[in-house]
């Protein structure tokens, strides 16, 4: 049986319509949307969650400008939906209880690189990508990546708590945030954290907003750790067979004492939709991984790997970049699978689930047993150094939409029995809702829920994301 999905409460016209004058009369009518096609895009994001469209957007230029409608939000009790670059997967900047949407990309600016203590000051609206260019510029170097780092923004990063295939070395966004700037509804401001990379004082408040999903307080500043940049990177391609010879090289790289920055896996059917978009890829090729090694000696680190990989049966060849140009065009590669992915089928679902590195073989076998039960097609990609895998599953027909949730919950299901984790990077946003009851416990989730609403005790901030039904743990709210 499906899992129930979460329920939200919809406001009240005449407090949206207070909220609209409210928000005009302090923020000025440039910055607040309220036509029904101004306030469109701020709809959906990068997920296939269908919300409820806003019925006023706030385009915040100050940290006040946040304070203010988080201020206005509470006083009318209509509920807030953050949004900074709107590129998530699990619909967390969706408003899916209409209401405001607070958008803070136009928050942009790099405050500050601290060269001598290797810190960088941003506001919450910073690209990913210019981030990367600005500090590197300086010789320093921010490893989180996500694919979609040309338009995804610093401040939905750190609230989904953002991966990428640099993560199996560097870590995730949360490994990198030392302090935020945060404000909560009703207007209040806190700062958490610090500006260095040693500090326990009081409970670690940093780390709990990192991957809130915007159900706590909306980010005005992020303090975020750097390292000097790599002096050297050395890149590869590793074809196989097929992928259970890749992910069993996989281990044998980790086995091997090995640590490169990046260790990427594309099984068939992926690699069939790299083909199809114009990339030449040996034909003999039924897998590969992309793998990245930096530091010094990363050219002779990567030898190293190339040969453990070459031992392993099904390794048809493994090919060295030459040079940046190549290195760069291998990444686009990477960095355009889930669009390429996405013309398969007039639908797809991409997951995100994390399995320990040594169980991806019986994950795969789960997710083809899940294919053949349900009449779904799937194939599999991404971070396989860090078990981190992405099961996209495909449909063309309305009518399959039953047999893919049915799918999805196998997957889930797998994924915990395997012992791994429903999300590894995109969070739980909407769509994986429902399935939250099957990794944690009531008690562990009625503990979120009092955390929660220790900070926004209306329940107006971000509504209907992360947990399941309230009723399906002994509570609930009539909407
Ligand atoms: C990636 O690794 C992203 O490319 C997106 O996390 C995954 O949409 C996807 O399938
Ligand atoms: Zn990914």
């Amino acid at each position: 049986m499906l899992l129930e999905a979460p329920s939200v409460r919809i406001p009240g016209r005449a407090a949206v319509d207070r909220a609209k004058i409210e928000l005009e009369r302090r923020l000025g009518p440039s910055k607040v949307l309220t036509s029904t096609d101004a306030c469109a895009p701020y709809a959906s994001d990068d997920s296939d969650v269908g919300g409820r469209p806003p019925d006023v957007v706030v385009i915040a230029a100050s940290a006040g400008d946040v304070a203010a409608t988080l201020a206005i939000a509470d006083a009318c009790e209509v509920p807030v939906t953050p949004r900074a670059g709107g590129t998530g997967r699990t619909g967390g900047a969706v408003p899916v209880a209409g209401g405001i949407v607070l958008a803070t990309h136009a928050l942009a600016r790099i405050k500050e690189i601290d060269r001598a203590n290797l810190v960088a000051v941003v506001e919450p609206g910073v690209i990913t990508a210019v981030l990367h260019e600005a500090v590197e510029r300086e010789g320093l170097f921010y490893a989180p990546d996500p694919s979609s780092l040309d338009t995804c923004c610093i401040g939905g990063n750190v609230a989904e708590n953002a991966g990428g295939p640099r993560a199996f070395k560097y870590g995730v966004t949360r490994d990198w945030v030392l302090g935020l700037e945060a404000c909560l509804v009703g207007g209040r401001v806190v700062r958490t954290g610090k500006r260095t990379v040693k500090g326990v004082t009081g409970y670690d408040v940093t780390a709990l907003l990192v991957g809130s999903e915007g159900t706590l307080g909306v980010f005005t500043e992020v303090t975020l750790r750097l390292v000097p940049k790599p002096p050297t990177v050395a890149t590869a391609l590793a074809l196989f067979s097929d992928v259970r010879a890749a992910a069993g090289a996989v281990e044998d790289i980790v086995a091997a004492g090995i640590v490169p920055r990046c260790l990427e896996m594309l099984d068939a059917s992926t690699l069939d939709a790299v083909r199809s978009a114009g990339v030449s890829i040996d034909p003999r090729a039924g897998a590969m991984l992309l793998v990245e090694v930096d530091g010094e000696g990363a050219e002779a680190v990567l030898e190293r790997l190339g040969g453990v990989a070459a031992e392993r049966p099904g390794c048809i060849d493994v090919v060295v970049a030459q040079d940046a140009t190549q290195r760069d065009r291998l990444w686009a590669a990477r960095r355009m699978l889930s669009r390429a992915t996405r013309k398969l089928a007039r639908h797809k679902l991409s997951e995100d689930i994390v399995v320990p590195r040594t169980r991806i073989v019986e994950l795969l076998d789960r997710a083809d047993d899940i294919g053949a039960a349900t009449g779904v097609r799937h194939l599999a990609y991404g971070h396989a150094g860090d078990g981190n895998l992405h099961v996209n599953f495909l449909w063309n027909d309305d009518a399959e939409r039953p047999a893919v949730d049915r799918a999805i919950e196998m997957l889930m299901r797998a994924t915990v029995e395997l012992g791994g984790t429903l999300s590894g990077e995109h969070g739980i946003g909407v769509s994986k809702a429902k399935y939250l009851r099957l990794e944690q416990s009531d008690d562990l989730i009625a503990l979120q829920r009092d955390i929660k609403r220790a900070f926004d005790p209306k329940d107006l901030l971000n509504p209907g994301k992360i947990f399941p039904a309230e009723g399906s743990d002994g509570r609930h709210r009539s909407c």
